[in-house]
């Protein structure tokens, strides 16, 4: 075993070996959950051809260790169909669950008009009790579905299947059926129990299958816009989703739709008529582009709108791909006006935090898109983490074929996808495909975090709560981001954190008006001491005592 890091003499971050900090994080667990972990504990190296090592991704927490992760249940209703304003989704389980993935992520949407359908502001659920796990919750969730139907008339119900409803074995899926043919709307289930797979990333896989197969391609008529794209993997998290609207419509870029943020049912179902699928978040939404692609021939392409350097390379692909120097001039006059205040703010902040250090474990994208408002402020992403990502979104897609499916993957269905007999409409012939891959432009590809992160850095995957604070006391990190669970520990121990799913109460951060309110918010962060100023009771007075109440 190495000797323990001597957190308290000063050191300089990069002084550190990552090699002591593995060993020293691991050194705790029992051999065979540090078996686990150890592979799951990166230490970054990237080769040529931006080859890196390889990472344990999307395997099951070991019991016993606090993870960040969440479930199936979460991943499907509450992350891809819960920004979607008109479905009614409803819950099928225990209160808690709706209740809890009820805007807690602050998805946010704006209606046209009041007339409009917008069910964001209720939660749905048929509140399972004692009772109906005994006897069965059918009946309950046929008169749920039919009482939303007479109150709200929605162009469509989704019913999400909890871990009870799993157990208990009821058929969520006929009674969709038979509500669907009953009141004439579409109604369709996921059985997303919380318990399949090992996180909610099986959950976005469920949610991805059944839009697919329930929705998109519904309708055929054609919109309008001579650049028509869909963003998927955008969530409207903070009002994300309207700065984006808002630049592209400055391009001339017609969103046709979103999957999900701000989204709506019509959206989902004209989003075959796009010309390209733009791929923001990978993890949550790759199988809808990949399966858009098979039916209808619209290639995807990778573009992460977080951070205003990142915003700009995103727009100036999606203008190669058009293929149309209007389109690129547009760009460029866009790119232009929007970067004089980010210049501004940016160099203002990069004065006080350059050098500083960061950590990033979040989700499945925000980990690796988040190092590019960091590096944009001068500051160092010294390690960071998926939640429940897979490999590909550490290694890059090349790694797919190598992966093997596990007998938790293998409870997720793949649908078998084939070109549409009528509608399959390839939107570059080959020849064009090749002539842009010649130009280097890549297509259906994403080359993941670590091929971006210095040698040397720490790449964790689901970090464990003791992982995370025996980091912040080796690295002592000017900001660390991750999530509401974690988020007091962290703060206790006197380092600022900045919560990356929900903004706490800020953002948008996509785009470049989002990238200003970034840098002005984690400059007000790293440079304010408040959380080292305080101490728990503990720490001012160690020698608390107690007695036992009955002395
Ligand atoms: Fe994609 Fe997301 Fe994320 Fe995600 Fe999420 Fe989220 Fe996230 Mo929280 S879809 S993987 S399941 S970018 S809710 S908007 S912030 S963990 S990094």
């Amino acid at each position: 075993m190495t000797a323990k890091i001597d957190t308290q003499a000063a050191f300089e971050p990069e002084t550190i070996d990552p090699n002591a900090v593995k060993q020293e994080l691991i050194a705790k667990y029992p051999t065979k959950v540090a078996r686990k972990r150890t592979k799951q504990i990166v230490i970054n190296k990237v080769g040529e051809d931006f080859t890196v090592p390889e990472v344990g991704a999307n395997v099951r927490t070991i019991p016993g260790i606090i993870t960040q992760r969440g479930c199936s249940y979460a991943g499907c209703k509450g992350v891809v169909l819960g920004p979607t304003r008109d479905f009614v989704n409803l819950t099928h389980g225990p209160i808690g669950c709706g209740f809890y993935s009820w805007l807690t992520r602050r998805n946010q949407t704006k209606p046209p008009t009041a007339e409009e359908a917008n069910f964001m502001p209720y939660c749905f659920s048929t509140d399972l009790q004692d009772n109906d796990i005994v006897f069965g919750g059918e009946k309950k969730l046929r008169a749920a579905i039919q009482e939303a139907y007479d109150i709200f008339k929605p162009k469509a119900i989704s019913i999400f299947a909890t871990c009870p409803v799993g157990l208990i074995g009821d058929d969520v899926h006929n009674v969709a059926k038979e509500m669907k043919e009953k009141l004439g709307i579409n109604i369709f289930a996921f059985s997303c129990e919380g318990y399949k797979g090992v996180s909610q990333s099986a959950g976005h896989h469920i949610a991805n299958n059944g839009i697919f197969k329930h929705v998109v391609g519904l309708d055929d008529t054609p919109g309008e816009g001579k650049y028509r794209i869909n963003l998927l993997g955008e969530y409207n998290i903070g009002g994300d989703g309207f700065e984006i609207e808002r630049f592209l419509q400055k391009c001339g870029i017609t969103t046709v739709a979103t999957f999900s943020g701000n989204s709506t049912y019509d959206q989902f179902a004209t989003a075959h008529n796009a010309d390209l699928n733009t791929v923001m978040c990978h993890r949550s939404i790759n199988y809808v582009a990949e399966m858009m692609d098979k039916k209808f021939g619209i290639p995807w392409i990778k573009i992460n709108f977080i951070g205003a350097g990142s915003s700009a390379k995103s727009l100036r692909k999606i203008a190669r791909y058009f293929e149309d120097p209007e389109l690129t001039d547009r760009v460029e006059e866009v790119i232009a006006e929007e970067m004089v205040e980010v210049e501004k703010v940016k160099a203002d902040v990069r004065a006080r935090c350059e050098g500083k250090l960061a950590m990033l474990f979040v989700g499945g994208s925000r980990a690796h898109h988040y190092q590019d408002l960091f590096a944009e402020m001068g500051m160092k992403t010294i390690s960071a983490g998926y939640e429940f990502a897979h490999r590909d979104d550490y290694e890059g897609r090349r790694v797919l074929p190598g992966i093997k499916l596990d007998s938790d993957s293998r409870t997720i269905e793949e649908l078998d996808v084939h070109p549409d007999p009528d509608r399959y409409r390839p939107r570059k012939s080959a020849e064009q495909v090749e002539e842009l891959a010649a130009k280097g432009f890549t297509f259906r590809d994403y080359e993941g975090m670590m091929a971006q992160m210095p040698e040397g850095t720490l790449v964790i995957d689901d970090i464990s709560q003791y992982e995370t604070e025996r980091m912040i006391e080796i690295y002592k990190p000017a900001i660390f981001c991750a999530g509401i669970k974690e988020k007091y520990a962290i703060q206790k121990k006197g380092i600022p954190m900045k919560q990356l799913h929900s903004y706490d109460s800020g953002g948008p951060y996509a785009g470049f008006k989002g990238a200003i309110n970034f840098y002005r918010e984690i400059d007000r962060m790293v440079n304010s001491k408040v959380w080292s100023y305080l101490k728990a009771p503990w720490q001012t007075n160690p020698e608390l005592a107690a007695t036992y109440a009955c002395e």
